[in-house]
């Protein structure tokens, strides 16, 4: 697969630091792992892990310019928070400037971050494997790679718990697509 997608591969290493190369290269890989365990499609999943931070370490200047050139609106909160835009602009930028057209690899980039109601199989994949990469070492890291082998859910419900905790305990707004993404997890219970 890499050869095919060498190009994705010397672009995010131009657009990156060595470390968030390496975070973007680990958590394609781990998306395939999640493909191929939970049935996604592991070369689309591939894809999205390679570009999903693509647009992360892009300066506001970078990033609104490709808000204003795709008519991308953003909600108050949005606005104000910088950490929402790479998932934002990325989902705009690797449809319209790498022209990728799969909805499934441009959903699951738009929303890697908050998560939202109803996620598609291909969006939990890349919303875990973001967590549980081989580069990752927060404390519950061994915790979240378990549970991602028991379930797809049983991750997402301590992934986004662990977010929505932070958030709260800094004092950060929560994103309506976390809430939602959250009580969908609970309500599957
Ligand atoms: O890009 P990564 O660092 O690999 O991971 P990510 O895209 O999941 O970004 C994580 C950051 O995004 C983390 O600092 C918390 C923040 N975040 C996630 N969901 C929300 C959020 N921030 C706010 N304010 N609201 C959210 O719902
Ligand atoms: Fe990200
Ligand atoms: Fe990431």
């Amino acid at each position: 697969m890499d050869s095919k997608y060498q190009s994705y591969v010397d672009l995010i290493k131009s657009k990156l630091s060595p470390y968030r190369f390496n975070h973007s290269v680990e958590v394609a890989k781990s998306a395939v792992y999640l493909a191929e365990k939970y049935g996604g499609d592991s070369e689309k999943m591939y894809v999205a892990g390679l570009l999903h931070d693509v647009l992360k370490e892009s300066d506001r200047e970078e990033t609104f310019f490709f808000f204003n050139k795709y008519d991308t609106e953003l909600t108050k909160l949005e606005r104000v928070t910088p950490k929402l835009w790479h998932a934002i602009a990325g989902a705009d930028f690797i449809k319209n400037e790498l022209g990728i057209d799969d909805e499934d690899i441009i959903s699951a980039v738009r929303y890697h971050t908050t998560g939202r109601a109803d996620m598609s199989l291909s969006e939990k994949i890349l919303f875990i494997a973001d967590f549980i990469s081989a580069d990752r070492d927060y404390n519950g890291a061994d915790e979240m790679r378990e549970r991602a082998e028991k379930s797809l859910e049983c991750a997402m419900d301590m992934g986004l718990s662990f977010t929505i905790s932070d958030l709260v305990e800094n004092g950060k707004p929560v994103h309506p697509d976390t809430i939602d993404a959250y009580n969908d997890i609970k309500l599957q219970e």
